[in-house]
């Protein structure tokens, strides 16, 4: 098992504005499949990063009256902050601004393409929206506009790179139905497999470099730079070395799971497996597709005023509340809905009033009755628990964890060993025994979860001390 290696990768965030819950999500979702695996003493690698190169970015900074560069330090720094106080793991973050950590091997994956032949410059007339950073065309737009951003397209007409992404429709069909490339779920293995059989178009990959401020030199074309897609993705690899330094690109790839919202899907299991097969570099195993958070049932937008943001939630409840939250009652595969009544419901009944409140009781009877901590055994975890996070089935997992929490409290409500231990004091310290050992089990699998109490918990036990207060509860 030591030698088993997991690579998890998060999209790369636009650094435009501050993360919101969304984001939130996918991170805190990435973040406890890694902790899983790091458990099961595999050795993990785990990237998350920002999209620098983009329209959108320079847009906001002129907005904010701000160089780009100091716009983009001040955001990244908030994006670092965040994930810390979401208890994060990652081992790198890659800025595709970086010349040194991700230009070199954007670079060579470009050379490759072209060595295949799988670029072609071409006249390209178009409607591009700069919220998608992609091309869009007219039957897309809404009144004139893109449904999504809600903004007029530009109308473009210009010479692009082009990649033969239509060489690859068939052999990335076969690959994702054989499950070679697994797409997760299967609603979303099906939609993408129905916009591969429609075919699939050549894509635009750079911009004429009058036509942005920011990207990566084309090789051996000044008048271009990388259309910011073909460039993020290649982040992926770039961030462990390709083109560079490559003993990390030896040793973790190819990557375990992509984890992405399912507005990426197309660009993640259509565009990325195409360039890979063009340079002859392994596909991904798995690319996660999660839904969209909305609150309310509605997108959150200021206008609805239902704008849940991530760094109030956290500052309320804490780290692992709000990790808790978005593991049990976000599904991994649906979209998924958060409100602040529920965030308060879901804290005081299985927070305070479910696992501290376990935790306490019987570190409390541990501490009054037994004269040293218990000693406590690894054990694998149970089959339900595995079986759940294998299958990324996170809010599943959840649930079976606090269903042994419901069951231990009831094993101390029937068992009373409270009462027992003053009439046989040998019976009574058993049964205590015992509650500790099961909630010395469920505190394994609460790591990946909600890490800062699971190592409180641990603490307490091997301490034989009644913790602090985990979960105050709220009124
Ligand atoms: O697309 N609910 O970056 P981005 C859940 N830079 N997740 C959401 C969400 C929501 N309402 N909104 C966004 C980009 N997300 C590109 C990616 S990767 C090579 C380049 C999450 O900042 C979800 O994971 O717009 C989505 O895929 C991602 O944020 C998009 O973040």
């Amino acid at each position: 098992m030591a030698d088993k290696k997991f690579y998890l990768t998060t999209p790369i965030f636009y650094p435009n504005a501050k993360l919101h819950m969304g984001h939130a999500y996918t991170t805190t979702l990435s973040d406890i499949v890694v902790r899983y695996h790091r458990l099961l003493g595999e050795k993990t690698y785990f990237l998350t990063g920002s999209d620098e190169n983009t329209q959108k970015v320079v847009q906001a900074a002129a907005a904010a009256g701000e160089e780009p560069k100091v716009f983009l330090d001040k955001i990244v720094e908030n994006f670092k902050t965040l994930f810390s106080s979401l208890d994060i793991s990652y081992d790198q973050f890659i800025r595709t601004s970086d010349e040194q950590a991700h230009w070199p091997g954007a670079i060579a994956l470009w050379n490759k393409l072209q060595e295949s032949g799988d670029l072609y410059k071409k006249e390209y007339e178009g409607l591009y929206c700069v919220g998608h950073e992609a091309f869009i065309t007219e039957k897309d737009l809404v009144d004139g506009k893109c449904p999504d951003h809600g903004t007029v397209p530009q109308y473009i007409k210009e010479e692009n790179y082009f990649f033969r992404l239509s060489r690859y429709t068939e052999d990335i069909r076969k690959k994702i139905i054989a499950d070679e490339l697994v797409v997760a779920p299967a609603t979303r293995k099906r939609e993408i497999l129905s916009l591969l059989d429609e075919g699939l178009q050549d894509v635009s990959f750079s911009r004429p470099r009058t036509a942005t401020s920011v990207g990566i030199p084309v090789p051996n074309d000044d008048s271009q730079v990388m259309y910011v897609w073909c460039d993020a993705l290649s982040n992926y690899i770039t961030a462990l070395g390709y083109g560079r330094d490559d003993a990390l690109y030896q040793e973790f790839w190819p990557v375990n799971v992509h984890v992405i919202g399912k507005d990426i899907l197309r660009f993640h299991a259509a565009i990325w497996p195409a360039m890979l097969m063009s340079a002859g570099i392994a596909l991904p195993k798995t690319i996660l597709v999660h839904g969209f958070i909305t609150s309310g049932g509605k997108k959150m937008s200021k206008t609805l005023g239902n704008v849940i943001d991530p760094e109030e939630l956290l500052a309320e409840y804490g780290t692992d509340a709000v990790r808790y939250y978005l593991a049990r009652y976000i599904s991994p595969f649906e979209d998924g809905d958060i409100t602040r009544e529920h965030c308060k419901a879901a804290y005081n009944a299985d927070l305070a009033n479910g696992l501290g409140n376990l935790a306490a009781r019987i570190m409390q009877l541990a501490q009054t009755h037994l004269s040293e901590p218990v000693a406590v055994e690894w054990k694998p975890f149970p089959k339900e628990f595995t079986d759940a996070m294998e299958k990324f089935e996170v809010n599943r997992a959840v649930e079976y964890v606090w269903q042994r929490i419901q069951a231990l409290d009831q094993k101390i409500t029937a068992e009373a060993p409270f009462k027992v231990v003053k009439e046989d004091a040998q019976k009574g310290k058993a049964i205590i025994t015992e509650l500790v050992t099961e909630l010395a089990a469920i505190d394994l699998m609460l790591e990946p979860l909600v890490p800062q109490t699971s190592k409180k918990i641990i603490e307490a036990i091997m301490a034989n001390k009644k913790p602090e207060n985990l979960f105050p509860r709220k009124d």
